[in-house]
């Protein structure tokens, strides 16, 4: 067989045997476990979650949380997409090579350690947010299939000596992130891009590190998250296309 390039770089089927040796593997696989069950489950009916943006498939939740005045709010977002996989929309959120395309409150992005196929640490500093302290975060990524036709990113702060917290003009925030996919097609048929719808399951819990204002970065977050969103999936959708299905 003939694979392009892109097709060999696809999300593997199975979890690459380099990561599993690695020290952390006990962490990201304990943590990306919870993140994907915690992903699936609903916000209807339990209480605190309070809807804040809602666009055509699109619903987007959080719940207020401030430890010491600082805002840590849970966010957990809902959309449907057609046409493309839950392998691919996880492939475009996990390969770095895209990043700077989707991604709009990144300043610059760094690869600190290639684990394996299937598992990177990134540095990455982030915009700054007036009036605040410009922000950076280390965190490892981790792309996995897990059930029938699903796919989770899960991105979760880490330390690393030579990339040490709040040395520069930046202030560390700490990241818990899913993004957990889930493609169905109808029952009998061949999966296609004309058939294929993918279910998005989306968390995130920043705690800012720091002092920031609480008004200003609820605002912030209120803003960039649907625009992420989108825009993600927007593009993923797009770069699809012309190109054969991969599930
Ligand atoms: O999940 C998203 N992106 C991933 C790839 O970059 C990764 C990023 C996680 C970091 C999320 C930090 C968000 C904070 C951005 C605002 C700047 C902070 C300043 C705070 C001080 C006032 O998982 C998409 C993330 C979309 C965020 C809107």
């Amino acid at each position: 067989t003939v694979h392009t390039r892109d097709q060999i770089e696809l999300p593997p089927p199975a979890i690459d045997n380099r990561l599993t040796v690695h020290p952390l593997w006990p962490e990201i696989d304990r943590i990306s476990t919870e993140q994907i069950q915690a992903a699936f489950e609903g916000v209807g009916g339990e209480i605190g979650w309070q809807l804040f943006a809602e666009e055509g498939d699109m619903r987007m939740y959080r719940r207020e949380v401030e430890v010491d005045g600082m805002v840590m709010d849970p966010l957990k977002a809902m959309h449907k997409v057609r046409g493309v996989s839950a392998r691919e929309m996880c492939h475009y959120f996990f390969n770095p090579r895209y990043r700077y395309e989707w991604e709009t409150t990144l300043e610059q992005m760094t690869i600190v350690e290639e684990i394996s196929s299937d598992a990177l640490v990134f540095h990455q500093t982030f915009k700054r947010i007036w009036p605040a302290s410009q922000r950076d975060a280390l965190f490892w990524s981790h792309v996995r299939a897990s059930s029938e036709n699903t796919f989770a990113v899960t991105n979760h702060s880490t330390t690393n000596t030579e990339y040490p917290a709040n040395s520069s003009a930046c202030i560390r925030l700490f990241v818990t992130v899913c993004l957990a996919c889930r493609s169905t097609y109808p029952a009998g048929e061949q999966p296609t891009r004309d058939n294929i719808t993918t279910s998005i399951a989306y968390c995130s819990t920043v705690n800012p590190g720091g002092w920031a204002p609480a008004g200003v970065l609820r605002a912030v977050y209120k803003r960039e998250y649907p625009k992420f969103l989108k825009r993600f999936t927007g593009y993923v959708v797009d770069q699809c296309k012309d190109k054969p299905l991969a599930i």
